[in-house]
């Protein structure tokens, strides 16, 4: 099957020839994924624009003088304007101009144009441009941000600093050290394929799908499932521009090494002397990282498994039984626990193949009922079970048997959980994509959820519970109830780091389909604000929800965000610095109509995010 059959949209890019592309490994998985997806696609690949996209307050005719210097800066080929049709495309073929997965207009999160800067320099020169024409620019490494809102700016008709393109380099991977260093253009696809081309004994990180930028999820504070898993905690020194476009290096990178080379301790030792100021520029719009560094773990012996167990109340005593041997680290590494829909889900196959009450149409949504999903479980491997936890163990074969005694003696206390290792399973069954993502190899096999509704697009809801059986329970039965009241399967994912876990859920909707956007920003707005009232915050939310889940770290009268904007407004005078990322405005945007917080008014999709200026 030829893959240009899709779409008309070209080719997939192949790793070899493009830097965000798929190895080739992978390529008729792509090809397949593709396929899959583009068969329920209704939408058509592209509609004629409605409206141009300029920065707020900019005319056209500035707005053209200034894109003029911009190129006779960069050159004419590296500063393109978002003046043509706007495309989803897919996951390997993603746009850079705007959210793919949008939940306003399609047209709302929109850049003016997209700027592919080769060097910190040119990023020094952009950063200087934006503030001179006072122009908002939105930094992305590769876009691959989805669900939180890809690779499109929170100003409509930013500047994309489209970094990944042509700043795409493996500067170094110390063998010896255990450590690389990248630029932002550099994929987990790319960085795993390299070090199988070296031959080195070593595991790179990548979360669920590999074709994300290393650099840009560690600084999104992204989790990965080895026990290299916390992205950011594993990262050692940066290179970055400041908004006002000085240079700074963090962590021993702020000592030269000798004759000027680089410190040869920066991808050793984390801190460096006095503040340690990395944790300031992620999450944040406080600054460019143009280099980052990133321990590697050495390659070791691992065996995967899945654990089942019946009722849907054996999720207090699971997390019970979790949290001891998280921080004893006998599960070493970011486990997951899941519920059986996505069982369901992650076999690619769409909910009407499960579930049709009402013909091909489902309108104003409905949650599959419980019934149904236990009947279509049971023919699975799984089984009729309500819960599935996907771990792994580490090290020599001595102890993982022994810690796997362990994990199944302690698992056995739940009635009627079972034990499965991958040779007990199908092929095609997910657990050997968890051997792979587990062990550091990138792949592609989570796309299959967005098979669920045609049009598929995906928005996270990302709390943070302590590992405790109660506050776990709590959080899901708010999930459940407002999940059930907006009419959305609930796709919960918790990924276990030790004393916390990131609860995910995902909410899956048709983008063709304005009222499921609807329901599915309501949703989110009611499970920020009824988790927050119970003491629960999110760890990382999409652009358009920013606010209102900064607005809930509200503790001392908002001396979070007040120290916020203190640094913001000191480092950006200009506020030119990715406006609203994280819920963070500098003076210039601050308090004009641009937040939007906890029950703001407008209709997203009718009125459009931006504040009638
Ligand atoms: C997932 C995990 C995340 C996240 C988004 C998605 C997993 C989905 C732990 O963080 O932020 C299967």
């Amino acid at each position: 099957m030829s893959n240009s059959t899709y779409g008309g949209q070209g080719s997939i890019p192949d790793l070899a020839v493009r830097y965000s592309g798929v190895p080739s490994r992978l390529s008729q998985e792509a090809i397949d994924a593709k396929s899959k997806l583009f068969s329920q696609k209704t939408l058509p690949d592209s509609v004629a624009r409605r409206r141009t996209a300029l920065p707020p307050g900019v005319s056209r005719e500035n707005f053209d003088q200034a894109i003029a210097e911009l190129r006779s800066a960069l050159g004419q080929e590296n500063v393109e304007l978002n003046d043509k049709p706007l495309v989803d495309g897919w996951y390997m073929e993603h746009p850079n101009t705007h959210d793919a997965y949008h939940i306003a207009d399609q047209e709302e999160l929109i850049a003016s144009a997209v700027v592919y800067p080769s060097s910190t320099e040119e990023v020094q020169k952009i950063t200087r441009w934006a503030n001179q024409h006072k122009i908002p620019i939105y930094p992305i490494s590769m876009g691959r941000n989805i669900g939180y809102g890809g690779a499109a700016p929170r100003i409509p008709g930013s500047v994309v600093v489209d970094l990944g393109r042509r700043m795409n380099k493996i500067l170094d991977i110390d063998a010896d050290n255990a450590s690389c260093i990248v630029e932002p253009g550099v994929s987990y696809f790319a960085l795993y394929e390299e070090i199988q081309r070296r031959k080195l004994p070593l595991w790179i990180d990548c979360p669920d799908l590999g074709g994300g930028s290393v650099l840009g999820n560690a600084i999104d504070r992204g989790v990965g499932y080895t026990p290299y898993g916390d992205h950011f905690a594993n990262h050692c020194g940066m290179e970055l521009v400041l908004p006002t476009g000085e240079l700074l290096r963090t962590g021993m990178g702020a000592m030269p090494g000798k004759d000027g080379a680089d410190n040869p301790t920066w991808q050793s030792f984390q801190a460096a002397y006095g503040p340690y100021v990395d944790g300031i520029f992620s999450q944040s719009n406080y600054g460019i990282i143009t280099k980052m560094g990133f321990w590697l773990m050495p390659a070791t012996s691992h065996q995967s498994y899945m654990i089942t167990f019946p009722r849907e109340d054996d999720l207090e005593q699971i997390v019970e039984i979790i949290r001891p041997l998280a921080q004893k680290r006998v599960l070493g590494n970011v486990p997951q626990l899941r519920h059986v829909i996505q069982e369901l889900a992650v076999t690619g196959k769409p909910r009407t193949h499960w579930y049709n009450p009402e013909g091909s149409k489902n309108k104003r949504g409905g949650q599959m009922p419980r019934d149904v999903i236990r009947q279509r479980a049971s023919t699975l491997p799984c089984g009729d079970v309500s819960w599935v936890f996907y771990g792994t163990q580490y090290g020599d074969e001595a102890t993982i048997a022994a810690q796997l005694d362990l994990i199944k003696k302690e698992f056995a206390k739940v009635r009627g959980s079972k034990f499965m290792l991958p040779h007990q399973l199908p092929q095609d069954h997910y657990l050997h994509s968890r051997v792979a993502v587990c062990s550091g190899v990138p792949a592609l096999r989570e796309l299959d959820w967005l098979n669920w509704v045609p049009n598929a697009a995906h928005l996270f809801f990302s709390p943070i519970s302590p590992t405790k059986g109660k506050d776990a329970t709590v959080i899901h039965s708010i999930i459940c109830r407002l999940h059930a009241k907006y009419g959305f399967d609930v796709f919960p994912t918790m990924c276990v780091a030790g004393r916390e876990m990131h609860y995910i859920a995902n909410i899956v909707y048709d983008r063709a389909d304005r009222d499921a956007k609807q329901r599915a920003t309501s949703l989110m707005r009611e499970m920020i604000r009824e988790a927050a009232n119970q003491g629960y915050g999110e760890y990382r939310t999409h652009l358009l929800f920013a606010d209102q889940v900064a607005e809930t770290y509200s503790w001392g009268g908002g001396a979070l965000r007040k120290f916020n904007e203190t640094v913001k407004d000191a480092l950006d005078p200009n506020g030119i610095l990715a406006p609203g990322r994280n819920g963070i405005w500098g003076k210039r945007f601050r308090g004009k109509g641009w937040e939007i917080l906890d029950g703001d008014k407008r209709d997203m999709l009718k009125d459009g995010i931006s504040p009638k200026l």
